[in-house]
């Protein structure tokens, strides 16, 4: 059995389903610049600049499911499935538009004080994302992101601020998403662009220590304003597997891991591992690294480790393997094991029960799954005489008003409770500490690697395509009611 306590959830970011991304002050953010289609990668990779592209190359992320106006409606539809938790982000530069303002943006912080109501209200206990890839442009501009010590002080006073409006109301923050995006989606991540000929190894682990310590920082300012406070780190998991027994591809697996384990190791550990510092001096890295930062992350571990995992990877030491999965930023050997969604995301249940047990391993805190689900593309039906709807047509439209429409997700639902039953394993027989379970997407929203509405994840779908275009009704899907089940009977019933 779980716990009665049990955290059921979704999650969700800013920067995906909010939108109003000019309304009520707010300031421009990272991923308002990094387009949808073929640019994106480029972009987000910190090899093309925003600058270069056409002004409305943006679409839909600036907008998204326009949640900014929606949110009563969202947060009553997750009440109405028993949600307990619900994890969202706070737009940094709503708060600080610019960045570098002396105070920060009452109307930013009043939008949350409602969010947040309006979750208590219904009972739904908030999961906050500090930041979700999305720092405040103007502090891309002056400072090139993570690239300097001077962010740390910028995300402090933006913690400063939230932490102090909040501290009644909030208990559980989460100080950076997936944090080893900063290796693998660099712009995307920490705001880091690169110049031909720069060393880019270095500018990523000195992003990546900046953060390090300003989510060291935040940790101790948040215990300061209240011990209650839970604070945790979040990494995009999912183990590394060996193609093979042979040792090589064992070792590889192990060294593929550590590159994402990094991180926590710090942040939880509180100290750089060993491996880490013989990679930097193997490849001649220096770190501005002062004893302040070194005692700041001593004494300010986290409280429990988020992660998300969509998949499990495979890797081997032998360069002739190339048959690799596209369409993820963790491009991985192809598992002949397992089957993959329309992205080449390959679906791996057992790989979260092989996660969660290697993080309790490693580091013995508590965990929670913050993220986890299947992009698909969806199709609406008419729930009564089960003929398509085209979104757009004014049959779509009245079969929506009748409360007719509905899709028939229910490879999401297999996804889910696969993972669902998994994770239930990992707790009832491994004994693992878990606090909760929060899908990802659990309202659709735009994807962070395609840009795009049409790779959905939601319980709740949302009319909005690829351009733009649909009246943002919202409707369940199967899944919502499958997903109420689970909550209802805590995990029980799959
Ligand atoms: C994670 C991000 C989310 C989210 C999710 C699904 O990496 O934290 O922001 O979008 O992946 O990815 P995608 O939207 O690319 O399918």
């Amino acid at each position: 059995m779980l716990q009665k306590d049990f955290l059921w959830g979704g999650a969700t970011a800013a920067n995906q389903c909010e939108g109003g991304y000019n309304k009520g002050g707010r300031g421009l953010a990272l991923v308002d610049v990094v387009p949808a289609g073929k640019n994106r990668f480029p972009v987000a990779l910190g090899k093309l600049s925003y600058k270069d592209l056409p002004a409305d190359s943006f679409y839909p992320g600036r907008e998204a499911i326009d949640m900014y106006d929606h949110y009563i409606e969202d947060i009553r539809l997750f009440a109405k499935m028993g949600f307990k938790c619900y994890r969202f982000s706070m737009s940094w530069s709503r708060i600080f538009p610019n960045g570098d303002e002396n105070a920060p943006c009452e109307e930013g912080l009043k939008f949350y004080d409602e969010i947040i109501d309006e979750m208590l209200k219904n009972g739904i206990e908030p999961v906050v994302t500090i930041c979700h890839f999305d720092a405040p442009i103007g502090l891309m501009e002056k400072f090139g992101g993570w690239k300097s010590r001077q962010m740390i002080d910028r995300y402090l006073a933006y913690c400063e601020a939230i932490f102090t409006r909040f501290k009644n109301k909030v208990k559980y923050w989460i100080t950076f998403n997936e944090i080893n995006m900063i290796l693998h989606l660099p712009f995307m991540g920490a705001g880091l662009s690169f110049k031909e000929g720069e060393n880019e190894t270095l500018i990523k682990y000195q992003a990546a220590h900046y953060e390090l310590v300003a989510s060291a920082a935040a940790t101790k300012l948040a215990h300061s304003i209240n011990p209650d406070f839970m604070i945790g780190c979040m990494l995009a998991a999912g183990n590394y597997y060996p193609y093979s027994c042979d040792p090589d591809d064992v070792m590889d697996s192990i060294n593929k891991d550590r590159e994402n384990y990094f991180f926590i190791d710090v942040q939880s550990r509180g100290y750089y591992p060993s491996y880490a510092l013989k990679f930097f001096e193997r490849e001649g890295i220096n770190l501005d690294m002062t004893v302040e930062d070194d005692k700041l992350l001593r004494e300010n571990t986290v409280d429990y480790i988020s992660f998300s995992y969509y998949s499990s990877r495979l890797t081997s030491a032998n360069p002739e393997l190339t048959d690799k999965t596209a369409g993820n930023v963790f491009a991985t050997l192809k598992n002949p094991h397992l089957k993959a969604s329309e992205w080449g995301w390959q679906i791996d249940p057992v790989g979260l029960r092989i996660t969660l047990n290697s993080i309790y391993d490693r580091y013995q805190k508590p965990m929670f799954i913050v993220e986890n689900g299947l992009g698909a593309k969806d199709t609406v039906i008419n729930k009564e005489t089960g003929k398509e709807l085209t979104p757009g047509t004014e049959e779509f439209r009245e079969a929506v008003k009748a409360g007719l429409a509905t899709v028939n997700d229910d490879y999401r639902i297999a996804y889910l409770k696969a993972h669902v039953q998994e994770l239930m394993k990992a707790v009832e027989i491994d004994g693992v500490e878990l606090l909760g379970y929060t899908p990802w997407g659990c309202i659709d929203l735009v994807s962070a690697s395609t840009g795009e509405m049409s790779k959905r994840y939601g319980f709740i779908y949302v009319d909005k395509d690829d351009e733009g275009k649909g009246d943002l009704a919202r409707f369940p899907k199967k899944s919502f009611d499958w997903y109420k089940e689970v909550i209802a009977t805590n995990g029980e019933s799959t």
